[in-house]
């Protein structure tokens, strides 16, 4: 079926085939990117054999899919070989944590390591003999007790420690750090390293450092005590699928952790995106000095649909990650450099106006995958004469791209078919004044017409994305066949959507600027639309 075909990706990471979930382990180790994650070989649905699935690259573009890296062979893990992560030791030497869902389905964490550590592929791994290490210790539940972090080393004791998520018995989200030297014996901190109310499990934890520029690992942020340094706690909240996280302080001798900004904790204030994207994972690359963030993100279409295609899920764009130090509140997440290398056929279209309550067509040879850059500035003369607050907008509960306010929405419609656009996926901005006279901007994405197909969860997702004096209102959007993922003002907002149009396909797929706002006209200041190359998901080897 040649429509279920075109939705395979041209350069976002997927198996050749079956079921995917959380990124697992990514880490830099001589000289190559490894990525594992969750697989199941059995088909295109999750099942409880879920094993680890491997690739390698030399770019975080360019995949070499690997054999199976751990599958559940063992009574501790023969329910899955779940989520979890790697730690590069002092020795240059590797040790990975996961969740094991035992015979009796209880969730203990496991060590593997690799079984020849100087094959740079990390082909071939070894559980340790001795498997599980950790057991969930009391008052936590058999079943709440997974996702072991990468592991880092305090300098006053030298000692390693590692975060693991679960919730208490009043229905909070917390944090249990404990401490090893070995990796094999383990000791519970006392305290949590963080608790919130009302927020149920906490999933796939992730801890670490960022500055707002180079990377550094949580060892040596602990060795450096630098006071730019902001620990960010991430959780993935099991109650409502979404990956949130906060900017906080980590005080390595009381074991705690607290946010800059407790209306904005971790599960109740900032996600890592608004769309489809969950149990993200990071990890620092020394070879660049960044910190890069993978995602996954799953389908919204039907199960059955899924089985029909023979796959599910892809990972997001690698993202790198840093402080956002112009606001100092929020994170930057941007696609790493070498996505870049994908651009081909570039069209600059800078400088277009688009009047209020039009639409206007990119004149593209192709449109499927693509790499846009906008920057838009409305009329400011139309911006200064509305002067009624509108306080009331919402992506989610707006009426998406067709509900026209002063001065909004407008933006980008992709995959929209050329010829009546029936299908189309708007990612666009809408301005409103606030009660104080100033400006909000809203960065939306509006799934509602993405598809004819009726199996599919279609939303307008989005938040409201801070804005400075002077800064045009900026995107990037990456398309590629069935998933949308946009970066709103540099990415301090990020919104990834999948997409499943039946007509707006192969060379009936296009782009339009439109400006549904109805009184400021929009000019793209900047607009450049990079086509982009496949980086190897269209062709396999037999
Ligand atoms: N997926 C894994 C778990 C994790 C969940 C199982 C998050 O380890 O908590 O496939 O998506």
């Amino acid at each position: 079926n040649a429509m279920l075909q075109w939705q395979r990706t041209g350069f976002h990471f997927q198996p050749e085939k079956n079921w995917m979930n959380d990124p697992n382990g990514p880490v830099f180790y001589k000289g190559w990117y490894h990525l594992f994650y969750q697989y199941n070989p059995d088909g295109a649905v999750w099942g409880n054999k879920i094993a680890w699935g491997h690739a390698v690259s030399r770019d975080l573009v360019h995949w070499r899919h690997l054999p199976l890296a751990m599958v559940p062979d063992q009574w501790y893990d023969v329910n899955g070989v779940w989520t979890g992560s790697a730690t590069i030791l002092v020795d240059g030497s590797l040790a990975m944590l996961y969740t094991g869902s035992t015979n009796a389905s209880v969730q203990v964490q496991c060590l593997a390591v690799p079984a020849d550590p100087a094959d740079p592929l990390l082909t071939n791994w070894t559980k340790y003999h001795a498997n599980p290490v950790l057991y969930p210790p009391s008052r936590i539940g058999d079943r709440d007790f997974r996702d072991p972090t990468t592991a880092w080393r305090d300098p006053s004791d030298g000692a390693w420690r590692i975060v693991i998520g679960s919730k208490d018995d009043r229905h909070a989200g917390i944090a249990i750090t404990y401490r090893t030297t070995d990796f094999v014996h383990y000791e519970l901190l006392p305290g949590l390293l963080h608790r919130v109310e009302a927020t149920g499990m906490w999933e796939c934890i992730d801890f670490y450092p960022v500055t707002g520029g180079e990377g550094v690992d949580m060892t040596e942020a602990m060795y450096s005590r630098n006071e730019d340094v902001v620990h960010v706690m991430k959780a993935s909240m099991d109650d409502d699928r979404h990956d949130y996280y906060a900017l906080g302080r980590y005080d390595a001798a009381t074991n705690a952790w607290t946010p800059m900004d407790p209306d904005a904790d971790v599960g109740i204030g900032l996600r890592y995106d608004w769309g489809k994207f969950y149990a993200a994972k990071t990890f620092y690359d020394p070879a660049k000095r960044r910190r890069v963030l993978w995602g996954w993100v799953g389908e919204t279409d039907s199960e059955r649909a899924d089985v029909a295609k023979g796959w599910a899920s892809l990972q997001s764009i690698p993202r790198t990650v840093e402080l956002d130090t112009k606001t100092g509140s929020n994170l930057l997440q941007w696609p790493v450099e070498e996505v870049e290398t994908l651009r081909t056929n570039s069209t600059d279209l800078g400088g277009i106006t688009v009047d209020y309550g039009s639409v206007f067509p990119l004149n593209l040879h192709r449109a499927t995958q693509l790499d846009i850059l906008a920057e838009f500035e409305l009329d400011p003369v139309a911006v200064d004469s509305v002067a009624e607050a509108d306080v009331g907008y919402n992506c989610s509960t707006s009426g998406g791209a067709a509900e026209r306010g002063a001065l909004g929405p407008f933006g980008l419609l992709v995959l929209a078919d050329k010829r009546q656009r029936g299908e189309q996926t708007a990612v666009y901005f809408y301005v409103a004044r606030g009660l104080d006279g100033r400006l909000r901007t809203h960065f939306c994405q509006d799934e509602s017409r993405s598809s004819h197909a009726n199996d599919i969860v279609k939303r307008v997702v989005g938040s409201v994305v801070p804005v400075l004096d002077g800064e045009l209102l900026a995107l990037r959007v990456l398309v590629d066949h069935s998933i949308v993922e946009s970066f709103a003002q540099g990415g301090r907002s990020t919104a990834t959507s999948r997409v499943y149009p039946t007509e707006a396909i192969y060379a009936n797929a296009g782009v339009f600027l439109f400006n549904n706002a109805t009184s400021a006209r929009v000019t793209a200041k900047k607009l450049v639309v990079h086509e982009m190359d496949s980086s190897y998901n269209q062709v396999y080897v037999a």
